[in-house]
């Protein structure tokens, strides 16, 4: 889908509440913390940890996961990569308006392309929003042997089509702020996450 802007006459508006106010009426900086890797992998199960691990800590967060974006936003996208790229493009606005609100938002797409990816972080580094992006680095073999939704025995039998992995390609993060595999368990990777977010200064004492 070629991404054209149809708007035109239109000008920025800008309020009057500044974003170093907003984040000190929130008590905490905003901040985009996206977590890639295939369908299995683990992305939304540790989105939704981690959410309650900082809501734990008194901080403000929200998860924006792929199934669930894909029965609203989403719902006229499939899967084929021009939708994906959609997708992802719209998930990516999202962040960064939920970021500069004062949100730590937790995003959980299998976002399969790099240049999405980049697109996304460039998107938040020209608006001077914290990024982070996490490789959930399952093997295909594991994410395939959990199955939990049975996507993977559908596409091998060939009841679907797409599927990111067996037939839809998976471009692996060149440079993630961090990696986790299946050896963490999910207390581990939560804590490793955590640390990550001290580490950019998103979260402080
Ligand atoms: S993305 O590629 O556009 O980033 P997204 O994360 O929104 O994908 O949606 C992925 C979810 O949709 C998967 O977790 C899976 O449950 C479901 N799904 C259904 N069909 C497919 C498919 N062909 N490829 C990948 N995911 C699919």
């Amino acid at each position: 889908m070629e991404q054209q802007n149809k708007s035109k006459n239109i000008t920025w508006q800008s309020g009057e509440v500044s974003r170093a106010q907003r984040y000190r009426n929130m008590q905490q900086s905003g901040a985009t913390l996206w977590l890639t890797g295939l369908s299995g992998a683990g992305k939304s199960t540790l989105a939704f940890h981690l959410e309650q691990r900082l809501l734990q800590m008194g901080l403000k967060s929200y998860v924006l996961d792929g199934d669930n974006i894909r029965h609203g936003l989403s719902s006229n996208l499939g899967f084929a990569p021009e939708d994906r790229t959609e997708n992802i493009r719209r998930v990516g606005e999202v962040c960064r308006l939920m970021a500069d609100a004062g949100l730590i938002v937790l995003s959980s797409f299998i976002s399969p392309f790099r240049e999405d990816r980049h697109r996304v972080r460039a998107a938040h580094q020209t608006a001077g929003l914290a990024f982070v992006e996490i490789f959930v680095d399952t093997p295909l073999a594991l994410c395939e042997q959990r199955d939990p939704k049975g996507l993977y025995g559908k596409a091998r039998r060939g009841e679907i089509r797409d599927l990111t992995g067996i037939d839809s390609p998976y471009e692996v993060p060149e440079a993630p702020e961090l990696t986790l595999t299946p050896e963490g368990s999910p207390l581990d990777n939560c804590d490793r996450v955590i640390g990550l977010l001290w580490q950019h200064g998103i979260i402080s004492a």
